[in-house]
């Protein structure tokens, strides 16, 4: 389990002008990630846009990323989808093409039974042989992972951890003890990455280490060296860091604006999210400068 714990970033999904998956970007951004010393890349997930796309789209981007870094990171494939066929197929897929892991949340818009979502993850689980990482979003999905659900999970082998986006520490220290001691936890709120190592998670998943992936590094190698005011020193600075990047029309439309201006052209998030403007431009640029200082 060892390729799973530390920082894994979750990966912005690459479009060019058109708006239409590019591959190349997807290629570029996921090669130059691989030199940074994050563990690995979460796909399609959140800040991958994942439910915004296609299928055939989702596979495209996984196929990308995986053939250009999969032999140096950890790939994990977010494969969770509203149509439970759509989650298989991706799963299938995610296999097929070398992922290290596949991911889901729970199907979304419906409001849907413990028993449902439980069938939901079940048959994403059959679909392949790769371990399964419960994705637990509950602000997003609206569908509230019960300790009893999670624990019955946990039982079987290829269920090897749960993402927590939830923001209660608490709860990430309880599924910690209910999954058993080789059962994965990973800090979804990036905002709380020490405060989530400190209470049981092995490491994180995030959407803002795309944007500075080395002070995520710099928490880390803290923490694991217990040197916990220096620790928290670097989280205050991240923290205020993902106040500004917040403060944008979206989050990832923000966390594009940055890395264009570092080179990587990765277009602007589809609808319904929305991109920076021109009088965003300013801002981004000395957030830009802040982090990069
Ligand atoms: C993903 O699936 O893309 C991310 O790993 C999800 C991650 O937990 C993010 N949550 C959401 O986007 C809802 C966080 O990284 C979040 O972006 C960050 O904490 C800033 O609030």
């Amino acid at each position: 389990l060892e390729q799973f714990k530390g920082i894994i970033i979750a990966l912005y999904a690459s479009y060019d002008d058109l708006g239409e998956i590019n591959t190349e970007a997807v290629r570029r951004l996921a090669r130059y990630y691989a030199t940074t010393g994050v563990k690995g890349l979460y796909v399609g997930g959140s800040s991958g846009e994942g439910m915004l796309q296609t299928v055939e789209e989702r596979k495209q981007i996984l196929a990308a990323v995986v053939a250009e870094v999969g032999e140096e990171l950890t790939i994990i494939a977010h494969v969770g989808a509203a149509a439970t066929r759509d989650s298989v197929e991706l799963a299938k897929h995610a296999e097929e093409v070398g992922a290290h892991a596949v991911s889901a949340v729970p199907s979304i818009y419906y409001r849907l039974s413990a028993d449902s979502v439980e069938g939901h993850w079940q048959a994403i689980i059959d679909a392949s042989s790769l371990p399964f990482i419960i994705y637990h979003i509950p602000q997003t999905t609206g569908f509230h992972l019960s300790k009893g659900l999670l624990t019955k999970m946990a039982a079987q082998d290829k269920v090897i951890g749960v993402k927590i986006s939830a923001e209660s520490t608490f709860e990430l220290q309880q599924f910690k003890a209910a999954g058993g001691s080789d059962f994965l936890v990973l800090n979804g709120p990036d905002e709380q990455y020490l405060a989530g190592r400190a209470i049981g998670a092995d490491g994180g998943i995030g959407g803002t280490y795309g944007v500075m992936p080395e002070l995520f590094l710099k928490i880390e190698m803290c923490y694991a060296q217990g040197n916990m005011a220096e620790a928290q020193a670097w989280q205050f600075k991240v923290n205020e860091l993902i106040v500004k990047l917040l403060s944008f029309p979206s989050l990832y439309g923000a966390c594009k604006a940055i890395l264009k201006l570092r080179g990587f052209d990765i277009g602007v998030p589809r609808m319904p999210l929305l991109p920076c403007t021109e009088g965003d431009q300013g801002r981004i640029e000395q957030l830009n400068a802040e982090i990069i200082t």
